[in-house]
């Protein structure tokens, strides 16, 4: 099992929550939740407003997001969803948990560090552009800002 951490289009509630939950694509057990360690601008950018953590550590937020250990098939299923490494690199980042607690079947004990390594979909193949977007620091597809996730147009 693999621990990931999700920002976008992925967490509960999100566009593109039900590649979690679909057994068919492998196993997810949700932990809990964290903020990446690091300051990370999080934009929403291309015409299908896909959310991005742009690989500038240091600039923008600390993003908040859902901790998950998935299996290897599950793993392979997001590579290739999230068109990495083209479009996303799967790195490994520090995380604060900020809350623990699966409901599911093998439940596991907090952590006794406060921050985790987890794999994180972020991007070093952005525009220069999108530096100028505005950062967010909790993705919320139906939010305010009024970008939400067309998952029908082509990101590319
Ligand atoms: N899916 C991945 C990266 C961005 C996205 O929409 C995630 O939720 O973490």
């Amino acid at each position: 099992m693999h621990r990931i951490f999700v920002y976008g289009t992925l967490k509960e509630g999100q566009p593109n929550y039900h590649i979690m939950t679909n057994r068919k694509h492998g196993k997810a057990l949700f932990r809990g939740t964290g903020r990446t360690e690091d300051k990370y601008p999080l934009v929403i950018a291309e015409k299908a407003n896909v959310p991005f953590l742009l690989e500038v550590p240091g600039t923008g937020h600390r993003i908040a997001g859902e901790i998950y250990m998935v299996d290897d098939q599950m793993l392979q299923f997001l590579d290739e969803f999230e068109s990495c490494p083209d479009m996303y690199q799967r790195t490994i980042k520090r995380i604060e948990i900020l809350e623990w607690g699966g409901k599911e079947d093998s439940p596991e004990e907090r952590p006794a560090a406060n921050t985790i390594e987890c794999f994180v979909y972020s991007t070093t193949s952005y525009k220069a552009e999108w530096l100028n977007l505005t950062y967010h620091d909790c993705y919320d597809s139906y939010g305010t800002h009024g970008l939400p996730y067309q998952s029908h147009l082509d990101t590319q």
